[in-house]
């Protein structure tokens, strides 16, 4: 038996595997399922309140991660971070791609559906894209809000299962394939389109004017009764705002649950690697565009149809967003390069690019037994285009160094989390001297010191900072060390900043030197 084989030599190379597969007549793919600011809102992570059977059910078949994290909390430096295995500082997406804000990759970064294809591989988007150029991002097959309307392909979960179908069922291609299905869900919708609530928990829900998918099935929550995370507001205006939240979850978990139902009625159930995550923080405040815990931390499970031995268990291992390409290109057995083949032009950085990433696969067989070494880094640099606010971190097991480069700046505010009830109600609060029943002060919001040291085991919430303690000053110089190595390897232009310059062409090309400008006070 070809599969027993495979589970006996533990996955030893993923040649073996492919191999194996191809001796069966089997072929490997994969479906990427991603969540749009969506959190830890269902069962599988002790949510006691938000009803997530499809989800649950995933994540029973899967390897349950506990420890995963966003390399950045905003939507497109986080997909293209996903899509390449490249922070955002290093791939150009340093902010969102949409309208005036208006970045892109450049143009030749190697992205993930680009290598695929190049490979052999049909590849497809269904729901929000929000990366670009295209001819980073190419698709075979791709249904996205360049091509319809967001909300049809990102939250109207009939059409979604439609679509997946259209790419499920294509006859006429018989490569191996990778769908990656991106939901809008349960990102806000009160800044774009009021009319549906604020996390567009009214649309299609069959109310007059709301318009109806057939396939869901609201869920709706009380106030009073929501679990709210530790970094939120315990106030009823919160409390309102993550009802409204956990009903759009209900409406992404069923859209997974029949996307699930596509893949199996298709026969690829038995064939095809599904990974499920979500790429930012929740919307709230501490959350999105944040790196502390809260706005890094994400949902994943991993459900390989040959690794069964760990399904339905918790990994504690680190695990970073940039940790998929690697573990999709291993999957298919696909050997990592940077070289863009029709690219005669070359950039000197991609040429030297590596991935700090590494593959989770491993993962699915045994826990490592010795997880001291581990680390994630995460790397942020604007989300709205008036948003410069550069920070990057480093996590351990123990520990994480924030370094808040423009820290002379208040943290900056987003018009999407602006209107948001939670904040307004933060907002109305404080001018009108109420308590704000939340875990910091607005201005300790705003006003966040260059460095920033958290014993997490102490202190999961990141309130006391450890930086200038003299007893952490070891920890903190080794936190630094790593930090400033993995912004080197990843050619991170924000390098010696803001207390110096990088000169790294001309006479300092080949020895580049952070040049100082004695501006430290
Ligand atoms: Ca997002």
């Amino acid at each position: 038996m070809c599969y027993s084989g495979v589970i006996t030599l533990l996955l030893l190379t993923t040649i073996n595997l492919n191999d194996c597969l191809k001796n069966e007549s089997k072929r490997l793919n994969a479906l990427l399922i991603l969540a749009d600011d969506g959190g830890f809102e269902m069962g599988v992570y002790r949510n006691r309140i938000s009803q997530t059977p499809n989800l649950d059910k995933l994540a029973k078949r899967s390897l349950i991660f506990n420890n995963a994290y966003t390399s950045v909390s905003s939507c497109s430096p986080s997909r293209s971070a996903l899509l390449t295995g490249m922070p955002s500082h290093q791939n150009g997406m340093y902010g969102l791609h949409q309208g005036q804000h208006h970045f892109n990759s450049f143009n030749n970064i190697v992205s993930l559906p680009k290598i695929l294809k190049n490979e052999g591989i049909r590849t497809g988007i269904i729901g929000k894209k929000h990366v670009g150029p295209e001819m980073v991002y190419p698709f075979d097959y791709s249904q996205t809000e360049e091509n319809n309307s967001i909300l049809q392909v990102g939250r109207n979960i009939t059409n979604i299962k439609l679509l997946t179908r259209e790419f499920l069922t294509n006859q006429s291609d018989d490569r191996p394939f990778f769908l990656y299905v991106a939901f809008h869900d349960p990102h806000r919708c009160g800044h774009t389109n009021p009319e549906y609530g604020e996390f567009c928990e009214k649309f299609g829900n069959g109310d007059i004017g709301m318009g109806t998918i057939p396939d869901w099935q609201p869920i709706y929550y009380q106030a009073d009764e929501i679990d709210l995370p530790y970094f939120l507001p315990d106030t009823p205006a919160t409390r309102q705002d993550v009802a409204a939240q956990y009903t759009t979850v209900s409406r992404l978990d069923q859209g997974v649950g029949l996307i699930l139902e596509e893949l199996k009625n298709s026969g690829h159930l038995d064939d095809t690697l599904i990974v499920y995550s979500s790429d930012n923080g929740i919307p709230f405040p501490n959350g999105r565009t944040n790196v502390y815990d809260s706005g890094l931390a994400e949902p994943m499970f991993i459900s390989s149809p040959i690794h069964k031995e760990r399904r339905n268990k918790v990994t504690y291992s680190l695990a970073s967003l940039l940790d998929v390409v690697p573990t999709l290109l291993d999957w298919y057995g696909i050997k990592y390069y940077n070289h863009n083949s029709e690219e005669s032009n070359k950039n000197e950085i991609e040429n030297n690019a590596v991935l700090t990433g590494r593959s989770l696969l491993p993962l699915l067989e045994k826990e490592p037994t010795n997880k001291t070494d581990e680390v994630i880094f995460a790397s942020h640099n604007l989300h709205e285009i008036t948003m410069y606010y550069p920070m990057r971190a480093i996590r351990t097991h123990r520990y994480k160094l924030i370094h808040n480069i423009n820290y002379n700046s208040p943290f900056p505010i987003d018009q999407d989390f602006y209107l948001s009830p939670t904040f307004q109600d933060i907002l109305e609060r404080y001018r009108n001297h109420q308590p704000l029943k939340w875990f910091k002060t607005l201005q300790e919001y705003y006003n966040r010191p260059e460095w920033e040291l958290y014993d997490l085991k102490l202190d999961a919430a990141e309130m006391n900072n450890l930086a200038t303690k003299s007893s952490y000053k070891k920890i903190f110089q080794q936190l630094q060390d790593k930090l400033s190595n993995w912004q080197k390897v990843t050619n991170d232009p924000w390098l010696c900043a803001p207390h110096a310059v990088l000169e790294n062409q001309g006479m300092y090309k080949n020895n580049p030197q952070c040049l100082a400008l004695d501006n430290l006070y």
